[in-house]
């Protein structure tokens, strides 16, 4: 067939539009030489070649420059740390120079100085979680499938996409300082333990290793029974132990930079020592053993609690303070950020700086599960410097998460920092376009966890929107650009977190989701056959007297597990900061706020400020149309639209849910509610 010349025009129009549509999946990471840089390495490596490519592909800086790549320690570099200069980059490891790359083009491309200065990571591990299952699906994923594994025939094969896709990956992760990958669900499948499983997890570490990043995996407890035929997983049977340091060795023998193990026991029906009568400690400690000699990890995760356990929020304090002292040093006891689940707002788990005698590490959530999922527009940095520059008072005033963590006051032997991820096969990665900044946040807060949400996301805007102003790849740094698109969008995101509280669950409010898919609203849900802390009910207590969560003495007494003088700032509703007050007190309707306002008034405030918010960012959005290209244009606003709607809906639901109990009017100088309470509540709640 030929194509008359009018249709080959209009063919290679349409396919030159096509090339240049933007759809996301470069991430940050647009950067192309403006000018030629000469590049002087000694060392050879896979690894080194990668940062010379890296500096050659990218440079930004004076034409015909020299920058010198230094494999030296110095005393002033820690770990894969380096010391930057304009001209030279100096580690004590390879890894230490392609970070010190990564920070080289970064400062050119965000127009930020380059002075002679040692950057140092704050934790030594810093480590995506995936929830991916071995079917390909991801648990709380919200952009596709898994990019490590799938079902069907050739399920095990590792094919060129793979190998591009995982290499992509691999880049992206080591330009932020990310080491570390768990590649499957902590809800694990004893399969992931199987010879042909490991051989692709094998596979999966010899791409991954010279971006420096060391593979990890999710395992089940009875995997020694459900696998390999032995009766029962007993951390104390001589059997089972002599399983776990076999199959730790074949694995070793595999992958010999393996990371260790990330173990969900005794948790939401997951398996664990406390079956035989057994603590976390001794769980723990058999694994560690295993991985010893091979210098790996435990990763053991302090997310527990029991149906009949009294408040679930006291439970994970209440189970591991007494172990502290316990772990072998090479467990790590990683701890949620708050004390239940991820919620849009939660204070600071209490375990932080709690156990002194014991390895802790933060994981966060990256992934949207009670954010909005990939619709939403949530851009975490600010939750997560909130909680990591939370005090705990635990060593005295200045006693941050993040100092409890990262070995400043607990002079534990090693330091992480664990995210869950947001990644998946969709083309942009992680479904929202948006959402790709908490993937580059957490990598960059995990490298320096005094890092503020502001520059954060003032770097990531500039190198996902910045360079694609530019045609020949210069950038374009204009004061229209820092005006029309890069200030209010900065501040689009920066309160993008606080809007979402506002809209799903103000003033200390948390889980009242909708069950299962935990998008939606659901304070009504509580059938009775569920057990109670599934259900929204069981946290917002909402009644005729009022609403809210008895926390303090008088109630479950979690403030008790805060160091002073935080259990007497949150035991008292007149000092206890507004956004945890219904986290720690049930209060009447008419509680007269900090402001004046009466609680049920401030709410219906709150839920609908959080509505304007979303309305607000509309707005925002539509105004930086020609600062950007279509396609991302038309797909964050679509996006926004239903954000908003949804924020309507959550208001809607919320208020008039809990005006039942309340009975009062909405303010006048509220937006009326929309919807009506019995089009909301499904008829089978
Ligand atoms: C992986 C919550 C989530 C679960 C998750 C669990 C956990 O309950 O809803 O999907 O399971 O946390 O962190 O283990």
């Amino acid at each position: 067939m030929t194509l008359k010349p009018t249709l080959l025009i209009l063919a290679l129009a349409m396919l030159s539009v096509f090339a240049s549509a933007e759809n996301g999946h470069q991430l940050w990471l647009r950067n192309t030489a403006t000018s030629k840089v000469n590049v002087i390495c000694k060392s050879k490596s896979a690894t080194l070649t990668i940062a010379v490519n890296e500096l050659k592909n990218g440079w930004q800086g004076p034409n015909n420059a020299s920058v010198d790549l230094i494999l030296k320690s110095h005393p002033a570099i820690v770990g894969d740390g380096f010391l930057l200069s304009g001209n030279a980059i100096q580690a004590n490891t390879e890894m230490g120079l392609l970070y010190g790359v990564y920070e080289l083009l970064r400062r050119q491309q965000t127009g930020q100085q380059i002075n002679y200065e040692a950057c140092n990571p704050s934790y030594q591990l810093r480590v995506l979680n995936h929830w991916d299952n071995l079917d390909g699906s991801i648990e709380r994923g919200y952009a596709g499938l898994s990019i490590f594994w799938r079902t069907g025939n050739n399920a095990l094969v590792v094919t060129e996409t793979d190998t591009r896709l995982w290499t992509e990956y691999a880049r992206a992760n080591a330009s932020i300082g990310i080491n570390g990958a768990v590649l499957n669900n902590v809800n694990a499948s004893p399969d992931m333990l199987k010879p042909e499983i490991l051989a692709r997890v094998k596979a999966v570490a010899d791409i991954l290793r010279p971006y420096g990043i060391r593979v990890y995996l999710s395992v089940k407890f009875s995997s020694p029974a459900q696998i390999g035929g032995l009766k029962d997983a007993d951390p104390l049977n001589p059997e089972v132990v002599k399983w776990w340091n076999n199959k730790t060795s074949e694995i070793y023998k595999l992958i010999p930079d393996f990371g260790g193990f990330l173990m969900k026991a005794n948790s939401e029906g997951q398996p664990g020592p406390q079956d035989y009568g057994r603590t976390h400690a001794d769980g723990a400690n058999m694994l560690a053993d295993a991985l010893k000699p091979y210098g790996g990890l435990v990763m053991w995760r302090a997310f527990v609690y029991q149906p009949s356990g009294g408040d679930r929020a006291k439970q994970a304090f209440t189970e591991f303070v007494p172990l502290d002292g316990q772990f072998r040093d090479n467990v790590i006891i990683q701890v949620k950020n708050g004390p239940v689940d991820f919620q849009p707002r939660e204070p600071f788990s209490p375990l932080f700086g709690a156990l002194k005698s014991t390895s802790v590490m933060a994981e966060l959530q990256i992934t949207q599960e009670y954010l909005g999922h990939s619709i939403h527009l949530a851009y975490l940095a600010p939750m997560w410097e909130e909680f990591l520059q939370s005090d705990t008072y635990q060593y005295g005033k200045g006693s941050t998460v993040a100092r409890c963590t990262d070995g400043n006051l607990n002079p534990q032997k090693h330091t992480a920092i664990a995210g869950v991820a947001n990644i998946g096969l969709d083309t942009n990665w992680c479904g929202h376009q948006f959402a790709q900044a908490n993937w580059y946040a957490f990598g960059r807060l995990a490298w320096n966890n005094s890092l503020t949400s502001n520059q954060i996301a003032d770097e990531w805007l500039k190198l996902t929107f910045l360079q694609n102003q530019s045609n020949a790849g210069t950038p374009i740094m204009s004061d229209d650009w820092t005006l029309n698109f890069l200030s209010p969008v900065k501040q689009m995101m920066l309160d993008s977190r606080q809007a979402i509280v506002n809209y799903m669950m103000p003033l200390g409010l948390h889980h009242i989701f909708a069950p299962d898919h935990h998008y939606g609203p659901g304070p009504w849900w509580g059938p009775a056959e569920v057990r109670k802390d599934w259900t929204p009910p069981y946290y917002h207590n909402a009644d005729s007297t009022g609403i809210g969560f008895n926390r303090t003495k008088t109630g479950s007494n979690a403030v008790s597990q805060y160091s002073a003088p935080l259990n007497t700032l949150f035991e008292n509703p007149q000092t206890c900061p507004d956004m945890y007050l219904l986290w720690f007190h049930h209060l009447p309707w008419s509680f007269k706020m900090k402001n004046g306002n009466s609680l049920w008034n401030e709410l219906c405030f709150n839920y609908d400020s959080g509505v304007q918010q979303a309305r607000q960012f509309q707005r925002v959005w539509d105004q930086t149309k020609p600062y950007i290209d279509a396609q991302r244009f038309s797909e964050v606003q679509r996006k926004l639209k239903e954000q908003s709607e949804n924020a309507q809906y959550w208001k809607d639901a919320c208020l008039l849910y809990f005006q039942q109990f309340s009975q009062l009017p909405i303010p006048y100088n509220v937006e009326r509610p929309i919807h009506n309470l019995d089009e909301i509540i499904p008829t089978d709640k």
